[in-house]
């Protein structure tokens, strides 16, 4: 699924594909949502927000003495022309109070909110396919 948000006074295009959410385990309150963006100018995905979860969150895993450690910051930039991946072991974005189980056929709307480098701010709303667990 291809999303394109291109606001009248604002040059920039940011296209979302491959939107992925975590399945979850019926006492499971936060998973991981997945996106890879590409945007025609300089912008920065600073929020999310989604129907499903009380909250969400822009996560950044990395790897500290071989384990690893996620820690929320307030954005990811996306460069001009270049494709930037949310994914596992990555930058991701961890829904928090997940309202309900997800599992295969389900699909999670998320309403990405997107910065140019004026401030000036827009959202695309995304649909990402849950994968079950163990995929
Ligand atoms: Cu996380």
């Amino acid at each position: 699924m291809v999303v394109t948000a291109c606001a009248l006074d604002v040059e920039a295009a940011v296209t979302a594909t491959d939107a992925w959410v975590r399945g979850t385990v019926p006492a499971q309150r936060s998973t991981g949502a997945f996106v890879t963006l590409q945007s025609t100018e300089d912008t920065r995905l600073v929020g999310v927000a989604s129907p499903i979860a009380k909250s969400a969150e822009i996560h950044e895993s990395d790897m500290a003495n071989g384990t690893m450690r996620m820690k929320a910051v307030d954005f990811v930039a996306l460069p001009a022309g270049k494709r930037i991946e949310l994914k596992p072991g990555g930058y991701h974005v961890m829904l928090l109070g997940v309202v309900k189980p997800l599992g295969a056929g389900d699909s999670v709307p998320l309403t990405l909110t997107l910065e140019d480098p004026s401030g000036k701010r827009s959202t695309l709303d995304v649909e990402a396919a849950v994968r079950p667990l163990g995929r």
